[in-house]
């Protein structure tokens, strides 16, 4: 199946999770890399937010990067980068993206926003502490369950790792990842990848 593929995204933020899965499956996609698309006319008619990534995948629209990455996944199967429906292995995969998407990065998005992207009148500095508790809580789950197997759904590296990846390694840049030894490793394991998007500098 050869669709056409454009990507719209902006440097490290979470289109790099697209980015890699598109590089992972090895597809030719266009990539629209432009943060001044953010809250247009024209990229609200594809992400109803304005924000990025959006993508366009042969003439249809969708938005949400961890939909996208398991939407591109399951049209390519023969990729072996996600499990087919129904089986554990998938049930795994869509419990670690809802775990890391609700229970660590909401955490870290909002402690962004109330830190440096308000403006200053916004800004509530309690919210902080209790956005780190529930960060470090997160994050003492995946210390724990990738004591046990190197990667979130099994053996072997799926995009489930892309996901969760980005996560922790946004948690590793807001500096919450140095009591975390176990998933400091997983981290590395996934820079070392060849084709991954958001290695540190
Ligand atoms: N849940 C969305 C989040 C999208 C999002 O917040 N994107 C950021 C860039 S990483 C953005 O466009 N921010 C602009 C804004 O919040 O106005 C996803 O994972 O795709």
């Amino acid at each position: 199946m050869d669709k056409k593929i454009t990507l719209y995204g902006t440097g490290t933020t979470r289109s790099s999770r697209c980015r890699w899965t598109l590089l992972e499956l090895g597809l030719d996609f266009h990539y629209v890399d432009d943060g001044s698309l953010i809250g247009t006319t024209e990229l609200k008619k594809m992400q109803p937010l304005g924000k990025l990534p959006a993508i366009v995948i042969g003439g249809e629209s969708f938005f949400e990067s961890t939909a996208i990455c398991t939407y591109l996944c399951d049209l390519y199967p023969e990729k072996n980068l996600i499990a087919t429906v129904g089986t554990r292995q998938r049930a795994l995969h869509e419990q670690w993206c809802s775990f890391a998407l609700t229970e660590i990065e909401g955490y870290l998005w909002s402690s962004l926003k109330h830190k440096s992207v308000y403006p200053a009148e916004k800004r509530v500095a309690a919210v902080l502490p209790v956005n780190t508790e529930e960060i470090i809580a997160g994050l003492t789950v995946l210390e724990d369950t990738l004591n046990t197997t190197s990667y979130l759904t099994g053996p072997s590296f799926s995009v489930t790792d892309i996901i969760v990846g980005f996560t922790v390694n946004w948690s590793r840049s807001a500096g919450h990842l140095e009591k975390f030894p176990v998933v400091s490793a997983y981290l590395e394991r996934l820079h070392e990848r060849e084709l991954c998007t958001f290695k540190p500098n």
